[in-house]
């Protein structure tokens, strides 16, 4: 794992370290009422801990994503079984590219984000796999040199979205109440709400004081190694509810 893919090399991460946030995580999704399956490690898919970005979940039905990283492109093939084994329709994307980091599940649409990971005609297939399941979704921009739209949002409640300056001007969030990130804390973004908390960096207290103010109640985790893999808290698990 610590050899997986970044943006910016800082050094290879420390095993041990991404080991205790890893379980700090797990430790947190637990304490707040998720039931974890925990998927078996692998050596030759070093990103697939990020396990967000080759599949979507609903409870309708999984779509299994296609990477547009060869270094990544064999992480779908280790999660199809596990997702065959627990929704009775699993449709795939075969065309284009598509990161699950790209997309933001809203309690009425699915927002898809263009990036250098998710192509237009992967984001078009999606939109059909999506209306297959009942959904619908809109495609959207994320901004320039930004991993994923996700690396730069997070959904709240089902009207509030936490999100940097430069994604908050997007017209795709026009309906929504947005918190901003503070500019010197855009890694606040990728947080997840988990029940009743909200999951954030730990080192971002300027927004766990904001969000406390907005009345959201906070759970601080540690990210700083995973983040030297441009990982984030939204993408160690796929999260859906069990209807
Ligand atoms: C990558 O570059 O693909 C991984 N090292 C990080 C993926 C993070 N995924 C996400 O934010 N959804």
């Amino acid at each position: 794992m610590v050899n997986g893919l970044r943006y910016t090399n800082t050094g290879i991460p420390c095993f041990n370290e991404i080991a205790r946030e890893h379980t700090s995580y797990l430790t947190a999704l637990k304490k707040n009422g998720v039931q974890v399956h925990l998927l078996p490690s692998s050596e030759r898919w070093p990103d697939s801990l990020f396990v967000e970005d080759p599949a979507l979940v609903f409870p309708q039905g999984a779509i299994i994503l296609r990477s547009i990283r060869e270094e990544r492109a064999g992480e779908r093939d280790l999660i199809e079984p596990v997702l065959r084994s627990k929704f009775a329709k699993v449709l795939e994307i075969d065309n284009g590219y598509v990161d699950g980091g790209d997309v933001l599940c809203t309690s009425d649409n699915v927002i898809i984000g263009l990036s250098s990971r998710t192509t237009q005609e992967g984001a078009e297939r999606l939109v059909k796999c999506l209306s297959n399941l009942g959904l619908s979704g809109t495609i959207t921009d994320t901004p320039h040199g930004v991993l994923h739209l996700k690396s730069d949002c997070s959904l709240l409640d089902e009207k509030t979205v936490f999100v940097t300056p430069r994604l908050a001007v997007s017209q795709v969030f026009k309906n929504y109440k947005k918190i901003i990130t503070p500019e010197t804390e855009y890694a606040a973004a990728n947080a997840i709400r988990i029940n009743s908390s909200v999951f954030v960096n730990k080192d971002c207290v300027k927004s766990i004081a904001l969000l406390k103010q907005s009345g959201f109640k906070t759970t601080a985790l540690p990210s700083t190694e995973i983040r030297k893999l441009d990982g984030g808290l939204s993408c160690m698990s796929l999260r859906w509810l069990n209807l």
